[in-house]
């Protein structure tokens, strides 16, 4: 059951754009589904996202992704509420309140629900990664200018170019991740 077209539903370009980049190599062309994503409250994103998906009646192989960034240091928090953090505070803000705190590891979380004839399956990707001490770079969205990855050289997701953050980001594992079953079966 090879698919080589899947839609993405979302009102977030940018993420329409990573995952395109990451599908491409296997052949599978992303279309963006616009949506205007409807976020019940729940502690696991794959609620989240399975819920999301619920709403999209089109028989389509279609997917939706939440994704969030968690800090230890507030126990995982904002999580499934960084929309809103993000809204109401801005990284501005959160940088104020991480003022003179020296634990600043945190993870970003992406989990896709994909849905077509034979139900609806889940795939996640995790990257690790801390807290900058202020805004750095203009590349990315959302937190990418305060995001650190483990893995890279110090710079922010924000300074990084796109193909730079889709190696290791937390989205392009969990759509490598639906790439692989989607081309395996
Ligand atoms: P949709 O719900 O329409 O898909 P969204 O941007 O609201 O788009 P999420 O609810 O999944 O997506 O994201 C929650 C928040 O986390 C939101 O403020 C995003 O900007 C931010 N976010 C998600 N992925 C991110 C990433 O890769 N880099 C930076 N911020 C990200």
């Amino acid at each position: 059951m090879t698919k080589n077209k899947i839609w993405l539903a979302t009102g977030n370009r940018n993420k329409v754009k990573e995952a395109a980049e990451v599908l491409a190599p296997y052949g599978i062309r992303l279309e963006h589904f616009p949506l205007e994503r409807v976020e019940i409250q729940a502690d696991d994103p794959a609620d989240i996202a399975i819920y999301s998906l619920s709403m999209v009646k089109e028989d389509l192989p279609i997917c939706v992704e939440d994704a969030g960034v968690s800090l230890d240091r507030w126990g995982g928090f904002p999580g499934p509420y960084s929309s809103y953090v993000l809204e109401r505070l801005g990284n501005h803000g959160i940088l104020k309140l991480m003022e003179g705190e020296s634990k600043r590891k945190a993870y970003y979380v992406s989990v896709i629900a994909y849905r077509d004839t034979s139900g609806v399956r889940i795939f996640r990707g995790v990257v690790d990664g801390e807290i900058a001490h202020s805004i750095r770079g203009a590349h990315g969205f959302g937190y990418d200018p305060i995001f650190i990855p483990s893995e890279g050289d110090g710079r922010t997701f924000g300074e990084m170019e796109d193909a730079e953050k889709n190696a290791i980001s937390h989205r392009a594992r969990a759509f490598r991740a639906l790439a692989e079953w989607l081309t395996q079966i």
